[in-house]
């Protein structure tokens, strides 16, 4: 099954709740639908979600970069020279959402062509995963109700709050309102975005050690090196890396220098293939992973949960499927429900995306 045609169509959907964090804001959804078109009239879905604040991604340069460059070098090839295919996406440095996109889309084309939903084919190991929310920067009360109302709706009882401000202590308060609310019911865990120094980061998991953390995530930046190691040597929680591992070798990177203990895999980012490299990477290594959230609509969680529930690995810790719901619209036919905290694989060939033409058509900002 040949690539006939490599769409990139941006759109924009305006959040009804912001997302504040440490290295910067996410008031709209400015994302890029790619789409990959085979023989036959096959078309496979992904989303390219742009942060220029974390990749230097940008929506306009999603699109150039996919219809100009990738585009031209995949159209003619056959779905399944998926090697070949990321060997040419390869000769462009960066880009990881706009190469993780095209990825998921050939995937999904793949699934279809085969009749076989992606999850089986990537992995299969079961039908849906635990959700996991992430609450931007807010004051302590109004976090705690955030939490409890989305606890309360859709039973999710494990919360990642970004962490990250100065003073440290602003951070602090939040958890422990966080914890006191909820005593040990929920599930918590940190994530800073490289807001702290070292020490910040040290006296505020220290302020926080009661507080029985999951985990901690990026809370000073992976550049500052020794200050990393430093931190990551006394930490006595897992130290997630997410931004600052955007490739496979970049995850090899920072568990070797001592850059982190744990990964975040995040399809926005490494699509399906990447994501699997790093995945079986950190098997191998006996290192923890979860599906992160890389602010993705819709299209995107699907593939989060696409890839979340096809490992043992990575389907075991709660992954972060939760955050279109701070979004006005989004873009599938049949929107995706969170139940019980759980959010379930649809049985259709491919990675189970659906897209809603009439939406598409009123979101799509290059007409
Ligand atoms: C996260 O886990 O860091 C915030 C910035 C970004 O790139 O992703 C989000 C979530
Ligand atoms: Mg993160």
């Amino acid at each position: 099954m040949k690539i006939t045609k490599v769409e990139a169509i941006p759109f924009s959907i305006p959040y009804t709740h912001p997302l504040k964090f440490a290295s910067g804001e996410a008031h709209v959804a400015d994302h890029v639908l790619i789409r990959v078109h085979g023989e036959d009239g096959v078309v496979g879905h992904a989303e390219a979600p742009p942060r220029p604040y974390t990749y230097g991604e940008t929506q306009d340069g999603i699109r150039a970069v996919v219809e100009t460059i990738f585009a031209p070098q995949i159209v003619g090839l056959d779905v399944f020279d998926r090697e070949k295919i990321h060997a040419r996406l390869d000769r462009t440095v960066g880009n990881p959402c706009a190469k993780g996109a095209v990825d998921i889309a050939i995937w999904d084309v793949i699934g279809k062509v085969l009749g076989r939903p992606v999850t089986a084919l990537l992995g299969g190991y079961t039908d849906r995963m635990r959700v996991s929310h992430m609450v931007g920067f807010d004051d302590p009360a109004r976090t705690v109700e955030i939490a409890q109302r989305f606890k309360e709706t859709y039973g999710i009882t494990t919360f990642k709050i970004k962490v990250g401000r100065r003073p440290w202590t602003l951070d602090v308060a939040v958890c422990r309102a966080m914890r006191a609310h909820f005593g040990d019911a929920v599930d918590l865990y940190i994530d800073g975005n490289r807001g702290w120094t070292a020490a910040e980061a040290a006296r505020a998991l220290r302020a926080m050690e009661d507080l029985d953390l999951l985990m901690a995530e990026e809370l000073n930046p992976a550049d500052d090196v020794l200050g990393r190691r430093w931190l990551v040597g006394r930490t006595k929680i897992p130290f997630y890396a997410d931004e600052s591992v955007s490739r496979p070798a970049e995850a090899a990177r920072a568990l070797l220098d001592g850059a982190a203990t744990a990964i975040s895999i995040k399809t926005a980012r490494t699509g399906f293939t990447g994501s699997q490299r790093v995945h079986f990477l950190c098997e191998s290594l006996g290192i923890e992973n979860y599906i992160g959230n890389q602010i993705d609509g819709q299209v995107g969680t699907m593939a989060s949960l696409v890839f979340g529930a096809a490992y043992k690995g990575t389907a075991e810790r709660a992954g972060e499927l939760s955050n279109f719901l701070d979004m006005s619209d989004d873009l599938l036919a049949e929107p995706l429900r969170i139940e019980h905290g759980e959010l379930k694989i649809r049985d259709l060939p491919g990675t189970g995306v659906v897209i809603d033409e009439d939406k598409l058509s009123r979101y799509r900002c290059d007409r």
